[in-house]
């Protein structure tokens, strides 16, 4: 029999891990004949509630998953973990500057970097879906100087299908019409979802609606969804989140022609080295590749670079409070 796979999901006792767990447990993260491992890691107080997960994933007796433990402690979780998912992040409560919010970020992504430099195996993934996302994985990223810097990514597949949904609906097509979605930079308000490069039925999105609906709804309709999520459901999205953090790992491990997920720079598209950004992106042999050679205008040029500009302040924010 094949070896489990070991799947670390921080957050665990959070309404995303809630949303996810069963999901990775009935074979949705790596595939159908894919055995897991289940690591649960919480803060001390939430631990208690995390055990109540894995008393219920038990009670599924899901014939995939071979193991759960729940506990504490970062090089405990990350002990020869396969897949990281890191959801547990602190949230920006009220009059919280940007500064306090990085510095209390990086006092969670620093340590959990390290433990995984230090603890998980040699083919480790890790997806960041607490926010502030890209920076938190940049944080993790640069306290793993052991794991292979492409090795840390953060998610804007939750946008990137937001915005397959927003089109398909304006449009009247079914999402699988949809070929080419792009979500650029950051996952914040400041993303770019183009449609002068997604494509339905061959013919070029951004021709097929008009100019107004794209730049003043469509845009900021993707980009604000989660605000708008909150205000109806009076909590933030969390299966829908979920489900793209299933998207984002399977896509990685399985491959795929074209999707978005935030990885690191490697300048292209004008995109500072190093900064981990969504592109449009293709998986091949368990390793994502930036599509290249896309014509961009000025139109997009301008929402890129703003929103790259942000993720470049994040950047300097971190580095000066000495947190990377
Ligand atoms: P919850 O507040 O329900 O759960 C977060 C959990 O993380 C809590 O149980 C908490 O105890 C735990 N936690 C805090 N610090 C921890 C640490 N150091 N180690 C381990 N666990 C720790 O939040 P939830 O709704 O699940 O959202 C989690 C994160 O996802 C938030 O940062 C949220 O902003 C982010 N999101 C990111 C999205 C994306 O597209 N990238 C979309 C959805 C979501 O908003």
């Amino acid at each position: 029999a094949q070896t489990p796979v070991k799947v670390t999901v921080t957050g665990a006792a959070g309404q995303i891990g809630y949303a996810l767990l069963f999901r990775i447990a009935s074979g949705q993260l790596l595939g159908a004949d894919v055995p897991v491992t289940l690591s649960l890691l919480e803060i001390p107080q939430a631990v208690k509630a995390a055990e109540g997960t894995a008393m219920e994933l038990d009670d599924c007796a899901f014939p995939l998953l071979s193991g759960i433990e729940v506990t504490d402690d970062p090089n405990v979780a990350f002990n020869g973990a396969n897949v990281a998912l890191l959801v547990g992040a602190r949230p920006r409560s009220k009059g919280m500057e940007r500064g306090d919010l990085l510095q209390a970020n990086g006092g969670i992504f620093g340590p959990q970097g390290k433990a995984i430099n230090d603890n998980a195996a040699d083919d480790i993934r890790v997806l960041v879906v607490g926010n502030p996302a890209n920076t938190n994985a940049l944080i993790a990223q640069q306290h793993a100087p052991d794991v292979p810097a492409e090795r840390f990514t953060a998610m804007t597949r939750l946008d990137h299908n937001r915005a397959l949904s927003q089109l398909a609906a304006k449009l009247q097509v079914p999402v699988t019409e949809i070929k080419k979605m792009t979500i650029w930079g950051n996952h914040s308000a400041t993303q770019y979802p183009d449609l002068f490069h997604a494509e339905v039925g061959g013919k070029i999105a951004a021709e097929l609606v008009d100019e107004t609906w794209l730049r003043d709804t469509f845009i900021p309709t993707v980009a604000k969804r989660g605000a708008a999520i909150i205000e109806a459901r009076g909590a933030s999205s969390a299966a829908s989140a979920a489900n793209a953090a299933i998207d984002h790992v399977f896509d990685w491990v399985n491959g795929t022609a074209w999707t978005s997920a935030a990885i690191p720079s490697d300048g292209s598209y004008g995109v500072p080295e190093g900064l981990i950004s969504s592109f449009p992106v293709a998986s091949r042999d368990g390793k994502w590749e930036i599509i290249q050679g896309l014509e961009i205008d000025a139109f997009s040029r301008e929402r890129i670079d703003a929103t790259v500009r942000e993720l470049e302040e994040e950047r300097s924010a971190v580095r000066e409070l000495g947190l990377i």
